[in-house]
């Protein structure tokens, strides 16, 4: 079997073009707004401004696809795989926590109904991600949710998805997420301890993510990195510090690439070899020298580089980097 979807990178001006390719099945679109579209393409907007071209990441598949939507949740899958994506507005009545206890419930229902039991690799996208709500940081209060949530599903350690939490600038929890029939197998990084046992001080449940997910499909492989950032053993380093949290960065995801290469023998040889990586970048005002890096560092894949403007979820955390290597 050779993969199921594919990634690319487009600039805005191939919108139109691309909304009306059949193969193409879901576009995540970078800019001001959050919303989610239906059509023959699902359309997420994420809400997080994009700080340079391209914009648009859409995904395509040659495979037949089945689209429907259960309770919040609008999806689109194959016979092998599994996209979905939920928003929900936040109200007064219903704390971050519960919204997203309530969000992934609804994830778990869909897949059990539809048979994709594995998660992947998913994003999470809320706004003012570090400020203190009823007593606890907005991050920490959506790690409680999507915990209990998993908890009550049958999570276990070795099974969480890739994924990416990060502080959009417009309303809504956006979540979206990719699922398969079989599980794929969990990467952790051995400079960084797993998000998973993370201790107490940074909230009462850990961030239920691994740090890259390995999938194969048939001869195709996979490898979804998750959102990576300036932490060694469990604690932010170079705080304040743009340009070494980016170096410090780039070290953890070449380890998590070598971590994938040497257990499961993957074919990725470094960040070149990503097909894209994307840059989530606190201060855009620190964007210009991140990207002049970038380009020294990645040389021709430059061009599989988006960078999009976005809150961490540490408050000194300055940027976070994910990617795929998709073959
Ligand atoms: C970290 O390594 C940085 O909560 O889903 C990165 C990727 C981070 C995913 C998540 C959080 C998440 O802890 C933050």
């Amino acid at each position: 079997m050779s993969s199921p979807y594919q990634l690319s990178l487009h600039p805005e001006a191939e919108f139109s073009r691309l909304i009306d390719d059949p193969k193409v099945f879901a576009i995540v679109r970078h800019g001001e707004r959050t919303g989610v579209t239906v059509g023959d393409v699902l359309l997420v907007d994420v809400g997080l401004r994009p700080l340079a071209e391209p914009v648009l990441e859409v995904w395509r598949s040659g495979e037949s696809l089945t689209r429907g939507r259960f309770e919040a949740i609008e999806y689109v899958h194959s016979d092998t795989f599994f996209f979905g994506v939920i928003k929900l507005d936040e109200g007064q009545d219903a704390s971050l926590s519960e919204m997203t206890r309530q969000a992934y419930q609804s994830i778990h229902n869909v897949l059990e109904e539809t048979g994709f039991p594995a998660l992947t690799r998913m994003w999470n996208f809320f706004p003012r991600i570090n400020e203190e709500q009823d007593g606890l940081e907005r991050y920490r209060s959506f790690c409680l949710g999507r915990h209990d949530a998993l908890d009550e599903w049958y999570f276990t350690e070795s099974l969480l998805p890739a994924a990416s939490a990060l502080g959009s600038h417009a309303e809504g929890l956006v979540i979206y997420f990719f699922a398969a029939r079989q599980a794929g197998k969990q990467v952790e990084n051995p400079r960084q301890v797993s998000a998973f046992h993370y201790p107490k001080q940074y909230g009462p449940k850990s961030p239920s993510f691994s740090r890259a997910l390995y999938k194969s499909w048939g001869k195709s492989q996979h490898l979804y990195i998750s959102g990576t950032a300036s932490i060694v053993g469990h604690k932010s380093v170079h705080v304040g510090d743009p340009m070494a949290q980016l170096d410090e960065t780039l070290r953890n995801v070449r380890v998590v690439i070598e971590q994938a290469q040497s257990q499961f023998g993957v074919r990725c040889q470094g960040l070149h070899d990503l097909n894209n990586l994307r840059v989530y970048i606190r201060h855009p005002e620190h964007a210009e020298m991140i990207m002049q890096r970038l380009q020294v560092v990645l040389g021709d894949a430059y061009q599989n580089l988006v960078v999009v403007w976005g809150d961490i979820c540490r408050e000194e955390l300055l940027l976070e980097i994910e990617g795929h290597y998709l073959e």
